[in-house]
């Protein structure tokens, strides 16, 4: 068969990307046509998203990426993966009618403190919704919008979600995806519709969001771009998260544990069943759903933006990948820390300086502070693998489980240092695939939409052959 060209449109809250995916009827080749930076943007008191620069740099990659094709071939599909949680409110012609804040906002905090201190109420939204409270949730977002503009409820007809969002603007079709709609804390953990319970508990107007659909989906053909005109939208798991774990190229035995290391370490696994109850609470599972609708329980740990932010306070931040190796490497050299970092500390979220907050940490703890850039390092890498190891020995025990490897994914993946931290704490072997894990999940979604590949594990198991893991085992 003839090569197949495909766009996935990926965009993390750190930056965003274009890609290229050509299969050739059993390996996927991938090249990155455009990449940018994104970061929020804080006014008045209030973080924001630049919503209309991300759709420019979307639009430059389409651009770059039809022109990147050879002569005479076109791209017969795009997806979009975003990060969770965010979204856009608009009315029936699509126009923004509030600005799309970014969810480390400190807005949520209020509403986030009072589910917490209402031991009830916090385990009847786990129970409709399989989501914890976490200070991102979209529900917590919209309640604070409704709570503080309360004229919004007649001015937005929809609340899109950022995937569901540009696929509108690529299409012109405003439809709901069930992967991301399962990370808002709105879904009904037992179907594949909105709670009721958990709209009415956060006053969140029904109208807003209409029933989610699956993975698959073709939404329509690509408007207003000459070059794209006989280009399909499909809808791909809209979140992220989702489209890096149907990149892992597990074992069908299922004894595989996923990590996604970003920005965040999403540390989960797949199951027919959601975790509910008290100690899956307690754990802060996230019952986050596939595309096709299963469940993929998932604790989210603070991930490298502790490292990201800790890097602020220094002026020798390595310029490229050799120096970037290097610090890594003076990093494995020196003593292990004399006690590691709890990275579930809520201080962590959006702190002004993630230093200071590392060594107020520490202070509390009567242990002094590293002084060097490459000592944070250290400390930083040890004490993600002791909480990746953590969150995996929870997951063994509320499962059922035995874990046999880890499979990692992600800007992380390519960290020797956190690979070998996370291979020690949890005492099993780390298979680091060097992999923009959340575009290639895009590009398995879109090919199996257009019956290129027959499912998933036809996916995964060609991804297997093509892909050499750099092993750590647990030292
Ligand atoms: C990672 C991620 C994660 C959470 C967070 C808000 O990019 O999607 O799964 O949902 O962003």
């Amino acid at each position: 068969p003839l090569p197949l060209h495909c766009a996935a449109i990926d965009l993390g809250a750190t930056s965003g990307r274009v890609m290229v995916g050509t299969w050739h009827g059993n390996e996927l080749s991938t090249t990155e046509v455009h990449r940018f930076p994104n970061a929020l943007r804080s006014v008045n008191g209030h973080d924001y998203w630049d919503v209309a620069g991300l759709w420019n740099e979307v639009q430059t990659g389409l651009a770059l990426a039809a022109a990147s094709l050879p002569s005479g071939a076109s791209l017969a599909s795009v997806g979009v993966d975003t990060w969770g949680v965010d979204h856009v409110l608009v009315d029936d012609a699509g126009r923004m009618v509030f600005p799309t804040h970014a969810y480390r906002d400190a807005r949520t905090q209020p509403g986030l403190q009072a589910l917490l201190d209402s031991p009830a109420d916090l385990g009847r939204i786990y129970a409709a919704t399989g989501i914890p409270a976490v200070f991102y949730n979209s529900s917590l977002q919209l309640a604070e919008t409704v709570a503080s503009c309360p004229a919004i409820k007649k001015l937005a007809t929809r609340c899109l979600f950022l995937p569901d969002y540009f696929n509108y603007l690529l299409s012109g079709r405003m439809a709901h995806g069930l992967s991301i709609a399962s990370t808002t804390q709105l879904l009904d953990v037992g179907s594949n519709d909105w709670s009721k319970t958990a709209l009415k508990h956060f006053g969140v107007p029904p109208r807003w969001l209409g029933s989610p659909i699956k993975s698959g989906t073709k939404l329509g053909r690509v408007r207003g771009m000459p070059d794209l005109g006989k280009t399909t939208v499909v809808a791909v798991p809209g979140h992220d998260t989702t489209c890096a774990y149907d990149a892992m190229p597990a074992a069908p035995d299922g004894d595989d544990i996923f990590l996604s290391s970003g920005t965040w370490s999403l540390v989960g696994f797949e199951s027919t069943q959601p975790l509910l109850g008290e100690e899956a609470l307690a754990t802060r599972v996230a019952n986050d759903r596939t595309g096709r609708g299963e469940y993929r329980p998932l604790v989210n740990v603070i991930g490298l933006w502790l490292l990201e932010g800790t890097l602020k306070a220094f002026d020798s931040r390595p310029a490229n990948d050799r120096s970037w190796k290097a610090l890594l490497k003076n990093a494995a050299a020196l003593p292990a820390p004399a006690r590691l970092l709890d990275v579930t500390d809520p201080a962590f979220a959006n702190p002004p300086s993630m230093k200071a907050a590392i060594d107020a940490q520490l202070r509390r703890h009567r242990t002094k502070p590293p002084q060097e850039l490459v000592e944070y390092v250290r400390l930083i890498c040890d004490s993600l693998g002791q909480g990746h190891a953590d969150v995996i020995r929870r997951f063994e025990h509320l499962a059922n489980r035995t874990f046999k490897r880890i499979l990692m994914v992600g800007g992380g993946s390519k960290n020797a240092l956190l690979c070998q931290a996370t291979a020690n704490a949890s005492g099993l072997p780390v298979l680091s695939f060097n992999l923009e894990g959340s575009a290639v999940g895009n590009f398995a979604n879109q090919l199996i939409a257009l019956k290129a590949v027959k499912n998933l594990a036809t996916f995964r198991a060609a991804l297997a052959t093509q892909l050499k893991p750099k092993i750590y085992q647990p030292r």
